[in-house]
């Protein structure tokens, strides 16, 4: 075991980002996240929990496929394993208590290089955790949720738990394993799966119901395993419909709900949703949280965006408020996250290469979500919005349209009514108001 080693500071120009209001020039500044402000009855801090995502602040280097690093990340430079996690693990907390957000997220490999052996990799961990706890208790920081990478290692490349390979399931049951104690060990509030290579390239090597049976067998797995060494947090899983593999078994959030339901795991998983893997799937981020709220299993945000004009998770910051103020009326209207909280899977351009930058991205992300709550409350509280979309089915609040809901008529009954009807009339749907309706409170 190594010792271990005191920090120092990276981020020497920048001190505590705080509140200053709407009218400031300092760009160091939130405009509209005020933590403590109350919205809907709950502080915007309780509404979000805000997480930084490990992978992208402090190991994200810049890096495309045409391409090297551009960043120059200084918490990175030292060549052994155990002092370079340290170092990254000083950086990462300067980093999130000098933004002030309460939470952050990991991936076992974000945390410390694995090594040569499983034996290494979990010696490995457990000494970056015990500095992580040590960490956590000085500053207050939690932990939202933990990880295994299970797509990055070359033996993943026909996936982890839906890998044809039994040795390959074995490992990567080993690592979530890890992961696992990792996450109790540091009072991880809940438990991430993101299926990356659980899913194939070509069917013509593949048997998908058997990889779909493997896959569920294995998290049942999990999650005995978690609950047994108490684990009270919930299981999320992250659906994307593709990249790196061509067809994802987790598609989307209806995908991963039938997959719940059929394999009986709907009581402990929940749903982490990604806006950038809603518009990789042809959704909207709003049609994602809505699908997860309707079935009681929302559970966790990964913000970030897409880019119209490609078609890969190009993971930038929010900047958009139309976008996101739609996907807080959702949030509001449906009780808001079970368990989980808002993290930033969110990555720098490759030519952003200040180390401030990773504060101005946060700031603008975090400021897009508490301003988009706010016009998203109002909407709800002082426009017809509400009243607007309920009139549009009130055909169905008495007589046969309210037999019809109530599972009371049967089909020749709509054949008697309809024959009755003389004409049908057009009612308008008015998209064009309820879009206005979003602009005018923004
Ligand atoms: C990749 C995913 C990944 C998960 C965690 O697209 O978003 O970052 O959030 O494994
Ligand atoms: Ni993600
Ligand atoms: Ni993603």
């Amino acid at each position: 075991m190594k010792p271990l080693i005191g920090s120092k500071e990276y981020f020497k120009n920048i001190s505590k980002i705080e509140y200053e209001g709407r009218d400031t020039d300092n760009p160091f500044a939130y405009r509209f996240y005020n933590k403590n402000k109350i919205i809907a009855g709950k502080s915007m801090q309780e509404h979000f929990k805000f997480a930084i995502a490990y992978w992208h602040s402090l190991t994200g280097l810049g890096t495309d496929p045409f391409g090297s690093s551009t960043q120059q990340l200084p918490w990175l430079e030292d060549i052994d394993p155990y002092k370079k996690a340290i170092d990254k693990m000083d950086a990462a907390f300067e980093f999130i208590t000098k933004l002030g957000v309460p939470y952050y997220c990991f991936h076992d490999v974000d945390l410390i290089e694995e090594g040569n052996s499983l034996e290494e990799f979990t010696e490995r961990l457990n000494f970056i955790t015990d500095y992580a706890k040590n960490k956590q208790d000085a500053s207050g920081v939690r932990l939202l949720w933990g990880t295994a990478n299970l797509f990055s290692h070359p033996r993943y490349m026909n996936g982890a738990s839906t890998n044809p390979d039994f040795d390959v399931v074995a490992f990567a049951g080993a690592q979530v394993k890890n992961a696992l104690d990792a996450t109790i060990k540091l009072g991880g509030e809940n438990y991430v799966f993101w299926g990356g290579r659980e899913g194939y390239m070509s069917l013509l090597n593949t048997n998908m119901k058997r990889e779909l049976d493997h896959l569920a067998t294995f998290l049942c797995m999990c999650r005995d395993y978690g609950r047994a060494n108490g684990f009270t947090g919930n299981f999320f899983i992250e659906p994307k419909p593709m990249e790196p593999s061509k067809h994802q078994y987790d598609f989307d959030a209806a995908t991963v709900i039938g997959f719940l339901q059929k394999y009986d795991l709907i009581d402990d998983f929940k749903l982490n949703i990604e806006v950038n893997h809603a518009t990789l799937a042809m959704h909207t981020f709003e049609h994602e949280l809505q699908v997860a709220a309707d079935h009681d299993v929302l559970g966790s945000i990964d913000a970030n965006r897409g880019d119209y004009q490609n078609g890969w998770d190009t993971d930038q910051f929010p900047v958009d408020i139309f976008e996101i103020t739609q996907a807080m009326l959702v949030l509001l209207q449906s009780g808001g996250l079970n368990g989980g909280g808002v993290n930033f899977d969110a990555k720098l351009r490759r030519n952003s290469t200040d180390l401030e930058d990773l504060f101005l991205a946060h700031i603008g992300g975090i400021d897009v979500f508490a301003r988009s709550l706010i016009i998203a409350n109002n909407i709800l509280e002082e426009s017809p919005y509400l009243e607007l979309r309920k009139n549009r089915y009130n055909s169905f609040d008495s007589g046969a349209g309210k037999d019809f809901e109530d599972g009371n008529s049967i089909l020749e009954d709509l054949f008697k009514y309809a024959l009755n009807k003389q004409e049908i009339k057009l009612k308008s749907g008015k998209q064009e108001l309820f879009e206005n309706i979003i602009n005018q409170f923004i």
